[in-house]
């Protein structure tokens, strides 16, 4: 608790493009977050070494992906928005977590099979303890909730795991943190394979909506969007193509899935396709104007990432001092 109002962490990586996914999965959830909670959203570039990059590019991301979530409407002033290796705290406390976590836990997290699976070239000891990195970085800050997609949910099981095994042995150190699961409908799936979400790290470039997609480019994405032959614009399992449609014209208007429905009554495919299109232009355009005139701002920019790296490293070192004392680190004299 901060000034009377609950904190609350998240953070994204910068490796690939935001997609539309992104965006209306996680990104648009934070900013109605933001009035409520004290929130810290990182960069987790510490994150994305788990997998090998490009040094330039993934700089180039990082800052990016910073000023995006500006662009998003996330007020750098009230929102402390930063860049996790900027803050060494986060790297000290997963060394102790680690002391605190069991192999067999980090042995069945989906995530780190899937990309070793995918990754079988290097699969390295910062892959498999990256569940560990996550935690530290929830734990730093006494985040009492955590707005994560379901693919996130045993990373965070894990976090309370080892938070509540931590206090048990030394007292109230920690608090425990709660899930934020955002409403039912905000899982978009790919254009081209409607069982597949959509996701910045697909091959098929058709099948994800970029965020800095130029308008024709998400007509014809959304033209070519795979659907059925049924013919009927209907909200259901079987249409699971036309169901993702109506879920993202529903999230871009506002409007509920029944009433897209309804307004789309009798219409073809091609007309629904044009309007889904021009749905996601509306949202995309003011946050590309933005996101062009920030980028443009180095000295603003710059001011943000010191300024909030500062507060970062405040809030955080606070936690970092208590669990040093707590596991026997001698008492720094100066
Ligand atoms: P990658 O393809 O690199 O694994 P991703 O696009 O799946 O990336 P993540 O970096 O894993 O995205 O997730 C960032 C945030 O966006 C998470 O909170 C995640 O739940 C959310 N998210 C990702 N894809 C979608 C989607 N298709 N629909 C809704 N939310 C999504
Ligand atoms: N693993 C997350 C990103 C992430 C995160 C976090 C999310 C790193 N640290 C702390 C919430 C809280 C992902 O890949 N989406």
């Amino acid at each position: 608790m901060i000034d009377g109002r609950k904190v609350l962490f998240s953070g994204m990586q910068s490796t690939g493009n935001l997609t539309l996914g992104n965006y209306l999965g996680a990104l648009k959830n934070w900013l109605t977050l933001a009035d409520e909670y004290e929130c810290y959203y990182s960069v987790v570039d510490m994150h994305s070494i788990t997998i090998r990059q490009d040094p330039a590019e993934l700089r180039k991301r990082a800052r990016n992906l910073l000023t995006l979530y500006i662009a998003a409407g996330l007020d750098p002033e009230k929102t402390c928005i930063y860049y996790q290796s900027h803050c060494s705290a986060h790297a000290e406390l997963a060394w102790i977590l680690n002391c605190f976590t069991y192999m067999g836990e980090l042995n069945r997290m989906t995530q780190f099979k899937d990309k070793s699976a995918k990754h079988a070239d290097n699969i390295n000891a910062g892959l498999f303890t990256y569940p560990v990195l996550m935690a530290a970085d929830i734990l730093l800050y006494q985040a009492d909730v955590v707005p994560v997609g379901a693919d996130q949910m045993q990373h965070l099981e894990l976090t309370r795991d080892i938070a509540e095994r931590f206090n048990n042995l030394y007292g109230d150190v920690f608090t425990i943190p709660e899930p934020y699961v955002g409403k039912v409908g905000a899982k978009i799936m790919s254009l081209q394979d409607p069982e597949k979400k959509m996701s910045k790290s697909d091959e098929n470039p058709n099948g994800s909506i970029y965020l800095m997609d130029d308008a024709d480019t998400i007509i014809r994405k959304c033209k070519r969007a795979v659907t059925d032959s049924v013919g009927e614009i209907a909200y259901r399992d079987e249409q699971p193509g036309v169901k993702n449609l109506i879920n993202i014209y529903s999230a871009c208007t506002g409007k509920t899935p029944e009433e897209t429905v309804e307004e789309f009554a009798g219409k073809g495919y091609g007309d629904f396709k044009a309007a889904v299109g021009e749905s996601v232009i509306s949202i995309l355009r003011p946050l590309q104007e933005e996101y062009g005139r920030l980028s443009k701002d180095k000295a603003y920019i710059d001011q943000v990432i010191r300024q909030n790296a500062e507060r970062a490293r405040h809030t955080s070192y606070r936690t970092l001092r208590k669990v040093q004392r707590k596991v026997g680190f001698p008492d720094r004299l100066s």
